[in-house]
């Protein structure tokens, strides 16, 4: 049992970007080294999971149900859903109350938009985790492999983090799919804003440069500029850097590792 008020971890991402496998790495990851975690699917519409959830909102919500009883499609459905997730909380936090790990894993639902733009994803972080809440959010690497799509992906994170006003890490999840030289150039754009500006500069000169451009310096401005961690289900990488800093963000950087 946990003496410390465990850490929520929502990972957010937009659809395909890997969340519930990175979910799945972290719990493995942190097994490995007998810490507790316990994973909590929040996606109803999820058909396969790459890890067995001790929390399910499909207990709860059946997306298929959902389309059926209202004669939706599976998109008008998950609009329904993502409310419906946040009337359940009250039973996904009973059922998270039973267990006492040190990290809750929150697999999101596939359309960020649904958690990140309407209230039912804020409520829930809110209700669930006022003052323990990390986001863990995952940029789609084949997204964010030009300059412009970089700063693309930047403005969404921000936009997530402006939504969701909790303290964010930003991850560049699947990095194994990019060539070493491609990873070594997205890195060096997520290490020098300048870095990334000159490569902008190069791109064909257009009004959707001009925009980039235009992102690049609010993002400046705004401290919507962080360094990325790499991360890949290969070999577990960057999983032990993500661990590091939300350790370093709710318990002054103590590693919680049992011996
Ligand atoms: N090569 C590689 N593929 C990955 C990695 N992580 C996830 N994938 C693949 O990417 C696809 C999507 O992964 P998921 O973990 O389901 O992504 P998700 O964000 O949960 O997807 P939705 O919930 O449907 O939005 C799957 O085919 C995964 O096997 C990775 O680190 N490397
Ligand atoms: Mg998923």
């Amino acid at each position: 049992m946990s003496a410390v008020e465990p850490v929520f971890v929502y990972f957010i991402g937009t659809a395909g970007s890997g969340k519930s496998t990175l979910a799945a790495s972290f719990k493995k990851w942190m097994s490995l080294r007998s810490l507790d975690a316990i994973t909590v699917n929040l996606d109803p519409g999820a058909e396969h999971l790459p890890y067995e959830p001790d929390v399910d909102i499909r207990d709860w919500i059946s997306l298929e149900e959902v389309m059926e009883m209202n004669e939706l499609g599976p998109n008008g459905a998950q609009v329904v859903c993502a409310d419906m997730i946040a009337l359940n909380t009250g039973e996904v936090q009973e059922s998270i109350g039973t267990f006492k790990p040190d990290y809750i894993l929150m697999d999101t639902p596939g359309q960020l938009e649904l958690f990140v733009f309407r209230e039912a994803g804020k409520y829930t972080i809110q209700f669930l985790s006022p003052s323990n809440a990390a986001i863990c959010y995952l940029l789609d690497p084949l997204l964010a492999r030009t300059a412009s799509g970089f700063v693309s992906q930047l403005l969404l994170s921000l936009t997530t983090h402006f939504r969701l006003n909790q303290p964010q890490i930003n991850v560049l999840s699947k990095a194994d799919v990019l060539a070493q030289k491609e990873l070594r150039l997205v890195q060096t754009w997520s290490d020098d804003p300048d870095e990334l500006e000159t490569a902008l500069m190069a791109e064909q000169a257009s009004v959707y440069r001009e925009m980039s451009e235009g992102i690049l310096k609010l993002l400046k401005d705004v401290g919507g500029y962080t360094k990325l961690i790499p991360s890949s289900k290969d070999k577990l990488q960057g999983i032990e850097d993500i661990y590091a800093h939300i350790q370093l963000q709710f318990h002054g950087g103590e590693d919680i590792t049992k011996d």
